[in-house]
């Protein structure tokens, strides 16, 4: 195993640009709305935690609109913009002397201050002291805008900064969340570095496992040699998501790889293989699916499937621009997938007759992508007010915006066979017509296909970040052994065009 790649510098100016972006959209919603330019923003960043009772500490990983603010990596911050002046202001925990023995040298405030270009550090002991002290406005109490707001994919809330002494601030709820996470939904040039950077190392990874595959191996094994290479060549100490390393009937089950299914199956001759994993690169990730036959060679029906879902992903990027609306997207690649079943003599009849029956979403029953970032379902994808479309299949798409130029989103058309969805479909009096039930039972068994790249909508177009071979051919050549070179794409680039 060798790599062209290497970690690229992360240039700490990405967190101070998007603290300008924060703070510049933030005052221009204050001056419409008639209100003061002062107060702090003030988040809290994540703590570190231990496993159930003991003192075992899990990996830390930031908070993460923190860390789109900050890029602070360490546990137990503080951050605070001020309004009226831009200075940014981070709160370290003061650690007592003697942890050195086991954390190493304590950092003073100095080596924070530098490392992330922020105005000001002080100890978390110190916050209302040293808020009241900048605080510019009129009132006896500082406003503090703190970050609460719904997360639209998990339905949990994010929690609002608590410190000692609070009460002494006025606090604002409801400003900045929706602010915050507007800023994060369009990624600027030196983030999109980063997740090019997540893409191509993982690209590369997943060209790897697709060539050390055999049969007789285990599915965790595919998802040991992604996890090495991600890690030995990039730097990736984190994944974006769990890796879902399916075979054979598993790959219908879509987040197969959790505790109760630890991707712990043998491959088999004649499986289909359905990796679903992406590396995470000084937070920013990717997420990249791509399925193959396990034994390197694409069987007539493996075909059949694998190019409906190809095709349907093709289609997509191809018509993906600026105005266009995800929810229609999802309807193409729907259609698209009908349409060749119906060729390949799965389905029968109508198409649109199908559609209105949503038969679509029988065989692809998830959302055709959703924002990427910090998070793998960033936020953002439902604006405050919009409603979630209701019918099967687009109500679990994770948004249902129209595309702006900036916006980084992942494309993942998939056909799964799926006896739970199937079988009633099949029997139900209004869509049992549409069947042919010989055919499909042939493909019981077959679990599915998904191909899943992260893509970057520009002013015109947009721009497929992953590498990973898509073509049969291409497929059918790397697992042979051909080369697949991955080059490193030099961003930031010119107007987000042509790379
Ligand atoms: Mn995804």
């Amino acid at each position: 195993m060798a790599s062209s790649l290497s970690p690229p510098e992360v240039p700490m100016e990405l967190h101070r640009l998007n603290r300008d972006k924060l703070l510049n959209s933030l005052r221009d919603h204050l001056s419409i709305s008639s209100r003061p330019s002062h107060g702090f923003v003030f988040l809290q960043g994540g703590e570190e935690r231990t496993r159930y009772c003991t003192d075992h500490t899990e990996l830390f990983r930031q908070e993460s609109y923190f860390a789109y603010l900050f890029g602070v990596r360490e546990p137990g911050f503080y951050g605070a913009l001020d309004v009226a002046s831009g200075n940014s202001i981070l709160f370290a925990p003061r650690l007592p002397a003697e942890y050195a023995v086991w954390l190493g040298e304590i950092k003073p405030l100095s080596y924070f201050k530098e490392r992330y270009m922020v105005s000001m550090v002080y100890y978390t002991d110190e916050i209302t002291k040293a808020l009241h002290e900048q605080y510019q406005g009129q009132g006896r109490k500082p406003l503090l805008y703190l970050l609460h707001g719904l997360n639209t994919d998990s339905n949990n809330y994010s929690k609002p900064a608590e410190f000692e002494g609070i009460e002494k601030f006025e606090t604002d709820m409801n400003t900045l969340h929706p602010i915050l996470t507007e800023c994060r939904v369009l990624k600027s040039d030196l983030e999109l570095a980063l997740i090019q950077f997540a893409n191509d190392i993982s690209s590369e990874a997943h060209v790897e496992v697709m060539r050390n595959a055999k049969v007789g191996m285990k599915e965790y094994q595919l998802e040991s040699m992604f996890l090495h290479h991600t890690y030995m060549f990039g730097g990736c100490r984190h994944c974006s998501y769990t890796c879902i390393c399916a075979t054979g009937d598993n790959s219908a089950v879509l987040h197969y790889g959790h505790a109760a299914a630890p991707n712990d199956r043998t491959l088999q001759d004649g499986d289909m293989a359905l990796l679903d994993m992406g590396a995470e690169f000084h937070f920013y990730g990717s997420d990249i699916t791509n399925s193959f036959p396990v034994n390197g060679k694409f069987t007539r029906d493996q075909s059949l499937i694998y190019n409906a879902v190809l095709d349907a992903h093709n289609a997509v990027i191809s018509s993906m621009k600026p105005g266009v609306c995800w929810v229609d997207m999802h309807k193409l690649a729907e259609k698209i997938i009908l349409e060749a079943l119906k060729k390949g003599s799965l389905l029968i009849g109508d198409i649109n007759a199908m559609i209105s029956e949503r038969l679509g979403a029988m065989f692809m029953p998830h959302g055709l992508g959703h924002l990427l970032g910090i998070d793998t379902h960033d936020p953002g994808g439902y604006l405050k007010g919009a409603e979630r479309p209701k019918e099967p299949g687009l109500r679990s798409l994770r948004t249902s915006r129209e595309l702006l130029e900036g916006m980084v989103i992942t494309v993942e058309p998939g056909c799964y066979f799926i006896d739970a969805v199937l079988v009633p479909a099949m029997e139900n009096s209004k869509t049992s017509r549409f069947f042919n039930h010989e055919q499909i039972s042939r493909f019981r068994g077959f679990g599915g296909v998904r191909i899943e790249s992260d893509v970057y909508v520009t002013s015109r177009g947009c721009v497929n970040m992953t590498k990973c071979p898509r073509e049969i051919k291409d497929i059918e050549a790397v697992m042979a052994g051909a080369a697949w070179p991955i080059k490193r794409t030099s961003i930031p680039f010119e107007n987000g065009e042509s790379r």
